[in-house]
């Protein structure tokens, strides 16, 4: 226990502003988690909760394990911090090189930051500058897609499209345009897996958007493989592929953000490699870490990469870094974590579970208000109709039931997400869907 949870004084929950909270809501009646340890929390009341949603989509190896524990508590006593500006220390090489050996082929040098917002608006400049450096500094246009998240930043939310998430920030960075998103109910709800339709969704990148802005304006396009925080949207089949071939055509560099679907949610180490699409640029987060500190980054291609070491002469190369980019203890928790995912074999290990995943998650389908079912690797939602006058109630209502009685799953809009760690076992996909079932028959 911490100093405040021993006090006899009750915490004083005033002035901490939240982030993506009702501070007031919460402050009335907060849920507050003490510890955790594999698949579950306790909660302040000693109430066990199990972890449906890898917390944020984060915690790949499950909580509080050993070798990452270890690993952090080693590295505080031994080199608390050093910057990566011009000096060095050996830990995010290491990191970087086995993050290489991951990665799909010829994408070998990583840019380390702190977070998937700063892997996003670093991703974008290293595309910007990349374009100005081969002459082409015209290329200055991004393109995002409805329903992306790619962050809070100014650029992560100028190219997302999640419109809650933009409405009150005003014009944000100019030069950007959206592709539809792939949602499409009407011919693939209750789909498993890939829908086969909707490949063609990607021509409207070549029909549309480079017709209009002409592609020597447009610097990259920037989708995450699987949306994520835009509501579990599972690519159809062959539409990677087929933005991949437009993006080659037409000289615009492609950005995966596998801030969530990195690290083995789809049972190998990056979405990029389930699919066989190689982008030109990768950003990752979360997993790097299993949640543990915070860290993110940018995997590049050989040629990016080289393109700028060609450029810089004898001077800084990308005049681009966090303080904290390549911090110490994030680099430590960075190894033990990846020590973790090749002993267990975790970046695998969704292979293994999809098909009792995808059972739990189709198991909605007939249950009062689900309209869609939807999954691949250990990612999946389902999607209730909106209750009259009152859109995301019932997911809320989903949410806060399961929580109550030991489950956490997470709401967005009218969809409950699921995304747990990678150590989850059949028995745990059974509580976390048997839960959610029990709290979804009684929604009214
Ligand atoms: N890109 C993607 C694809 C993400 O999922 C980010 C970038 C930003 O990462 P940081 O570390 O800056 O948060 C994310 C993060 C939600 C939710 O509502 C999703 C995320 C973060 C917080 C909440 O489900 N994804
Ligand atoms: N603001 C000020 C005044 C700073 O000095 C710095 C970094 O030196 C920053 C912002 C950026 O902080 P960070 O490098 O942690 O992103």
């Amino acid at each position: 226990m911490n100093a405040a949870q021993q006090s006899s004084q009750p915490l004083d929950l005033e002035h901490y502003w939240m982030p993506y909270t009702n501070n007031q809501a919460f402050k009335r009646s907060p849920r507050m988690i003490a510890s955790a340890e594999g698949m579950y929390y306790t909660t302040v009341e000693g109430r066990k909760v199990l972890d449906g949603l890898a917390t944020l989509w984060c915690v790949n190896a499950g909580h509080c394990r050993p070798k990452i524990v270890e690993a952090i508590r080693k590295q505080a006593g031994i080199l608390d911090f050093s910057s990566s500006f011009s000096l060095g220390h050996p830990l995010p090489f290491e990191v970087a090189r086995r993050i290489a050996g991951l990665a799909p082929e010829g994408m070998e040098q990583v840019f380390f930051v702190n977070s998937g917002s700063e892997a996003v608006d670093t991703a974008l400049k290293i595309a910007l500058a990349y374009h100005r450096l081969k002459g082409e500094g015209t290329r200055t246009r991004f393109i995002g897609r409805e329903r992306g998240y790619h962050g809070v930043n100014i650029a992560g939310i100028s190219v997302g499209g999640v419109p809650a998430n933009r409405k009150a920030f005003g014009v944000m960075i100019p030069g950007v345009d959206h592709l539809r998103h792939t949602h499409d109910p009407a011919r693939s709800a209750f789909t498993r897996g890939q829908p086969a339709a909707g490949a063609e969704f990607a021509d409207e990148l070549e029909n549309r958007i480079i017709p209009l802005h002409d592609a020597s304006n447009i610097a990259a396009v920037i989708v995450e493989p699987v949306s994520g925080a835009g509501g579990v949207l599972i690519p159809p089949q062959g539409y990677l592929q087929r933005l991949r071939q437009i993006c080659d055509k037409h000289g615009i560099l492609l950005i995966f953000d596998e801030v969530i679907t990195g690290f083995g949610r789809l049972g190998k180490p990056f979405a990029s490699e389930y699919f066989g699409v190689s982008p030109d640029l990768i950003t990752f987060a979360k997993g790097i870490t299993s949640g543990t500190v915070p860290m993110g980054g940018v995997i590049v291609k050989r040629a990016i990469y080289d393109s700028f070491m060609q450029a810089s002469g004898n001077g800084i190369d990308f005049f681009h870094g966090y303080t904290y980019s390549g911090h110490p203890l994030a680099s430590a928790a960075a190894l033990g974590t990846l020590d973790t995912y090749a002993e267990e074999g975790l970046l695998t290990r969704a292979q293994t579970l999809a098909a009792d995943f995808e059972n739990g998650v189709h198991s909605f389908k007939g249950l009062p208000h689900v309209v869609d079912c939807r999954n691949l690797g250990l990612i999946g939602a389902i999607e209730f109709a909106p209750r009259p006058g009152a859109p995301g109630a019932r997911a809320k209502e989903v949410f806060e039931k399961c929580w109550d009685r030991g489950v956490f799953v997470r709401p967005i809009g009218d969809n409950i997400a699921f995304c747990p760690p990678l150590i989850v076992e059949k028995r745990h996909l059974d509580e976390m869907f048997g839960v959610t079932a029990e709290v979804v028959r009684e929604l009214k």
